[in-house]
């Protein structure tokens, strides 16, 4: 029994055990990947992608490289969360109006239900990489509403519940390319159309070289007592470039640009075959948890290499004491 995570039970949250020989705090699923390549006719490389649960099962919305290599978002149901199925055209928005428009690319997403609306935030082409958000009730019509914040942008996170009255959304302020910095900035917006207040939250780390090129905030921060849990990326340029790898940190539940704690190593970082091969070697890149408030599991969706869908394990109560225990903030 855990009673660390503030939410709702998931019996049926994917878990495997942690191996007896190990000794991280978040371990790897045996079976990974559990999206491989071309799962769809359209979809050449599934990675970087949210689920949550639905109805019973799971569904997700996914990133999808497609065979022109531009990448869309695509709809997928599971009944276990690790067998997935993806439907083989990408998700058609409409505007507020009700009228179909066109995504020229969409990456990255992170999903979440805020009251009864599911949300989608994704990188979206401004022109030139942005915060896109959109809102389904069903997973059937998806509205686009108007972009949060100024281009360039990208890694848009929205907190699951207001905070003192007010959405939150943290955000990674970037340039037109592959980006050579980025700190993770806090937004707030009363109606979730005009956003304001800006905070910075936490920044790239110059002696923590794993996370000292840039960062950005991976899935939607998960509420603890001790907290909002964050996962987040950290990259490192090497000679023969990006390396992403994965930490965490615990920001205040009411000041969320607050950090309480913060990983001073990484929590995983690109060493399995499915992680340093690929279309992008060496990329593990968190966008979803699935949480268990009762017992405490974590299941984390990250996309490896730019090619794969991979999961790993984490525990609440074992991660804090980690995190706490391996902390350094500055
Ligand atoms: C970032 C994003 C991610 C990608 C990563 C590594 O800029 O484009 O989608 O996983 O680069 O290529």
């Amino acid at each position: 029994m855990s009673r660390t995570i503030v939410g709702e039970s998931l019996p049926n949250i994917p878990w495997e055990d942690k191996p007896t020989n190990c000794r991280e705090a978040v371990w790897r699923y045996s079976k990974n990947p559990i999206i491989k390549r071309n799962p769809g006719p359209k979809a050449a490389r599934v990675f970087n992608s949210a689920v949550i649960p639905y109805q019973g099962r799971f569904v997700g919305v996914f990133r999808a490289d497609t065979r022109n290599m531009r990448p869309q978002l695509f709809f997928g149901e599971s009944p276990d969360g690790l067998s997935w199925k993806i439907e083989p055209d990408e998700i058609q928005w409409q505007n507020e109006a009700g009228e179909t428009i066109q995504n020229s690319y969409a990456y990255d997403p992170r999903l979440l239900k805020v009251e009864d609306t599911y949300y989608i935030i994704w990188c979206d082409d401004f022109p030139g990489p942005s915060i896109g958000m959109g809102k389904t009730k069903d997973f059937i019509t998806y509205v686009k509403m108007e972009s949060p914040l100024m281009p360039f942008n990208r890694n848009g996170v929205l907190f699951p519940r207001k905070i003192n009255g007010l959405y939150a959304m943290l955000s990674r302020p970037s340039d037109s390319g592959h980006t050579p910095f980025g700190d993770i900035i806090l937004s707030y917006s009363p109606d979730l159309t005009f956003w304001g207040k800006h905070r910075l939250v936490m920044q790239r780390r110059g002696l923590s070289w794993w996370q000292g090129t840039k960062i950005g905030a991976g899935p939607t921060p998960i509420e603890t007592t001790e907290g909002w849990l964050l996962f987040y990326h950290g990259v490192i340029t090497t000679c023969n470039g990006y390396v992403y790898s994965m930490g965490a940190a615990l920001l205040d539940l009411d000041n969320p640009d607050k950090v309480l704690f913060r990983t001073r190593d990484y929590l995983a970082t690109p060493e399995e075959d499915y992680e340093t091969n690929g279309f992008v070697p060496n990329v593990f890149f968190p966008c979803a948890t699935l949480t268990d408030a009762a017992t405490g599991r974590i299941a984390i969706y990250y996309g490896a290499a730019d090619t794969y869908t991979a999961l790993a394990f984490t525990q609440v109560d074992q991660l804090i004491e980690y995190i706490k225990n391996n902390s350094e903030i500055f």
